[in-house]
């Protein structure tokens, strides 16, 4: 059975802890999903959404990066609120879907012929620890291009497969330093610390850079849940 994963259901039903191990790959795959190759052999012709445009088009400012002799291999605390999710790789797909008009499905070596990033930045945990950290992926703006949002769009949610969710604001998405992640320090990301992919930035605490995404929904509108720990008061935008 094909079943059409929506973000209010994902949410709503807790189907994310059903979800968790094994059949990703077939739930998640909706009608219309395109695989790489056919986006970019050019059937993404749509004109982008305006704000993204505009978002992709103005500098925004970079955070100072540190050299990799600053990297603190051991000051990453492992923080997870509840358990580390079992994800088969073969089976893994990110996908990237909501008000788009390409829709997508990547498995990890899709992910890995995207451009790379590498940056050397601090994680800030609102408890009270912070560590030094290089971080290796795709930029998450490149996604974003590639499933091209409708007008309208202005919100991201970041859905990971132990039922954290996570809200952003669009220019946050689209900032040069925001990644999905797949190696921490040069190496492949350690399972506890959110593999295969999860969310690096130097602009939002750690709350906000959700582990074991496996699904990226744009949105016009934010749901009434906003964020696993924001939805028990802790601020939405969390800027650092
Ligand atoms: N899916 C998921 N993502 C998550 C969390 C979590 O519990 N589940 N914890 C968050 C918090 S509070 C922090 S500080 C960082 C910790 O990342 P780390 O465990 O790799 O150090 O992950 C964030 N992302
Ligand atoms: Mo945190």
């Amino acid at each position: 059975m094909v079943e059409k994963l929506s973000l209010e259901n994902s949410i709503n039903r807790r189907n994310l802890l059903r979800l968790s191990g094994y059949s990703l790959g077939g739930m998640l795959v909706g009608g219309s999903v395109l695989t790489l190759a056919e986006s970019l052999a050019g059937k993404v012709a749509e004109p982008l959404n305006q704000k993204v445009e505009e978002l992709l088009l103005k500098p925004q400012a970079l955070v100072p990066e540190f050299p990799i002799s600053a990297i603190e291999p051991k000051a990453l605390i492992v923080n997870t609120y509840d358990f580390t999710p079992k994800i088969s790789l073969n089976e893994f797909r990110l996908v990237v879907d909501g008000e788009v008009n390409h829709p997508l499905s990547l498995d990890m070596a899709a992910l890995q012929t995207l451009p790379k990033k590498s940056m050397v930045i601090r994680h800030v945990c609102v408890e009270g620890w912070a560590a030094i950290v290089q971080w290796g992926g795709v930029p998450l703006r490149e996604l974003i291009q590639l499933a091209q949002p409708k007008p309208g769009v202005k919100y991201a949610y970041f859905i990971s497969a132990d039922r954290y969710y996570e809200s952003w604001d669009l220019a946050s998405c689209l900032h040069p330093q925001t990644m999905l992640a797949y190696e921490k320090n040069g190496e492949p990301l350690p399972i506890d610390h959110g593999a295969p992919l999860r969310l690096a930035s130097p602009i939002k605490l750690g709350y906000k850079l959700s582990k074991w995404v496996i699904q990226v929904t744009l949105v016009s509108n934010l749901l009434p849940h906003r964020g696993f720990w924001e939805d028990q008061s802790y601020e939405w935008f969390a800027g650092l």
